[in-house]
């Protein structure tokens, strides 16, 4: 009986597939200030120079985009990193009483 083996060739060859990579890049997702009529702007900068690292500059310029376009992006993080982020964000300004919302999404 001639049994056929589809992993060996004519010559009797192992045929042999190239393994997929492995590693894949983890997504990101960025990290997200919402606009809202109550919180003080110098709040907002302050969230972002102390729990994003801007300037005070880059951070007046983000707390403005947020302000006058709704929505502006702290920066793109691993999941971990951002749940992080929002957590803290989200803490400290309900602490001081301000409805300011921070969210993430996939970048
Ligand atoms: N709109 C707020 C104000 O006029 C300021 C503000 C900016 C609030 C950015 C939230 O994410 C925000 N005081």
């Amino acid at each position: 009986m001639t049994d056929f083996d589809p992993l060996k060739d004519p010559d009797g060859d192992i045929a042999v597939q190239q393994a997929k990579p492995q590693l894949k890049r983890p997504p990101l997702y960025k990290v997200m200030l919402l606009n809202d009529d109550f919180t003080p702007m110098d709040f907002v900068v302050e969230i972002l120079t102390h729990f994003f690292n801007m300037s005070q500059e880059r951070a007046t310029h983000v707390m403005l985009q947020v302000h006058t376009q709704g929505v502006g992006v702290c920066g793109t993080y691993t999941k971990d990193v951002a749940e992080t982020k929002v957590h803290i964000v989200n803490d400290y300004s309900r602490e001081h009483h301000h409805p300011l919302m921070c969210k993430m999404e996939e970048a």
